[in-house]
């Protein structure tokens, strides 16, 4: 804990550390005690963010079980199951994704078929830039840039399907905003087979139902054509470039390339994927009408309508350049974000049909994404935006706890308690 700290700021500390203490099984953090009780690829990753400031142990054992469900083809998935908990623990479980039978997943590892932002390089640099043992922490990196650059090497071979530079995603899951209104057009435009799967089980605030049908028929066809990159990159029904998940995935490339030259490696090949992906962001996914980023629908090629929070994700492109960096300062300051909501930032566009203050990702205010905002606002120097989310997402912790989401105008917490990288990225935005 950093000796500057006020005494409130002290005692959100404190409650923070108590919320990832509680949370921690011993190898790795529930995302959510009950709620989401297993091992979630990028909230690892957030919360790595947070164990860098309390736990540094913790941290790097954090990040290296998630790894142990690594793919042999590098896939990271979303969900690394904590097996010692009863198998109805969760829905969808092990049973659904059949990792067991696939060949390239672990052995005595059961993980999900997707897999999430790949923010994880950027938590090993932000990790090692907290270290007090330079050394140490080397040798840490050491052994995790191997496991990274597969995961990277992964997204480029098997997600990069338009051969555009940029990764899709093949699963609203994948997002990691779940049910964001930016996959509302790809979803509908979804066959779905007579028989629905609708589980009863499902006690959750994702929606039910026919989207929950569509979510696990994208599941199915995925693991039954055994994730191959050819039947993803041809026939499989949902493939969406994302600006968010491609900022991520940029972010995460140069920080791999620091990573290389801080082992011995060389950083040359991911400094050139780094300005590959920043020319593709540009190209593909800037709409100059709305000045801002919009998502990419593949199969239909073309923009999805919606704005959500993923149009500012670019502010995590270093290079993205000023007029554009403009642009999304203005958008986000505007009244179809931070200008009409009390607690910004909202996931979708307050003027949006769609637009929901209690849906989950379709409205509500997250601190992982204002975190991402935060980060990139701090990265290009706009301390206007920087100062705002941070004032913001410290108002919704102190006003109503480590909660899953907030009502973006009154800051009511919704969903799970005790979220663990709403903890987290307190801990990190604190310093
Ligand atoms: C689900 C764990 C996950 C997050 C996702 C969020 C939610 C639920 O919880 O997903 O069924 O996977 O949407 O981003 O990783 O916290």
């Amino acid at each position: 804990m950093s000796a500057r700290l006020t005494g409130d700021e002290t005692a959100l500390w404190k409650a923070a550390a108590r919320v990832l203490d509680a949370n921690w099984t011993g190898t790795s953090t529930a995302a959510s005690p009950g709620l989401y009780p297993h091992q979630w690829s990028w909230d690892s990753a957030f919360i790595g963010l947070g164990l860098a400031r309390h736990r540094r142990d913790r941290a790097e054992a954090e990040l290296l079980s998630l790894f142990r469900g690594q793919w042999a083809d590098g896939m990271l998935p979303h969900i690394v199951f904590n097996t010692s908990l009863a198998r109805h623990a969760f829905f969808p479980g092990p049973e659904l994704w059949r990792s067991e039978r696939h060949p390239a997943a672990p052995r005595g590892v059961h993980t999900s078929g997707l897999t999430q932002p790949p923010l994880h390089a950027l938590t090993a640099l932000r990790l090692h830039a907290c270290a007090t043992d330079g050394e140490s922490s080397r040798a840490f990196l050491a052994r995790l840039y191997p496991l990274l650059t597969a995961q990277h090497h992964y997204f480029a071979q098997a997600r990069d399907l338009a051969s555009s530079g940029l990764i899709a995603i093949c699963h609203p899951w994948e997002s990691g905003l779940d049910n964001s209104p930016a996959w509302d057009r790809p979803l509908a435009a979804l066959q779905l087979p007579p028989t629905a799967y609708a589980p009863a089980q499902r006690a959750h605030t994702l929606p039910t139902g026919e989207d929950y049908d569509r979510y696990v028929r994208l599941v199915a066809l995925m693991r039954d054509a055994g994730n191959h990159p050819g039947y993803l990159r041809d026939e499989h029904p949902f493939a969406v470039e994302d600006p968010l998940v491609n900022a991520i995935y940029l972010a995460s490339t140069h920080a791999l390339a620091e990573i290389a030259a801080l082992v011995g490696a060389d950083p040359a090949p991911h400094r050139d994927r780094a300005q590959h992906v920043h020319e593709a962001l540009l190209d593909r996914l800037w709409d100059p009408e709305t000045g801002c980023f919009r998502a990419r629908d593949l199969r239909a090629d073309h923009l999805l309508p919606i704005i959500t929070v993923g149009a500012f994700g670019p502010l995590l492109d270093p290079d993205l350049p000023a007029p554009k960096v403009r642009s999304l300062v203005d958008l986000l300051l505007s009244a179809r974000f931070a200008g009409a909501a009390g607690y910004p930032v909202p996931t979708c566009d307050i003027q949006a049909p769609a637009f929901d203050r209690g849906g989950y990702w379709r409205g509500p205010t997250w601190v992982s994404t204002n975190w991402l905002v935060w980060y990139g606002a701090v990265g290009h120097g706009l301390p206007v935006v920087a100062d705002l989310v941070y004032g913001s997402t410290m108002r919704l912790v102190r006003q109503s706890g480590f909660r899953e989401f907030f009502d973006p105008f009154d800051g009511t917490g919704r969903g799970s308690h005790d979220y663990a990288w709403s903890a987290a990225l307190i801990l990190d935005l604190l310093g």
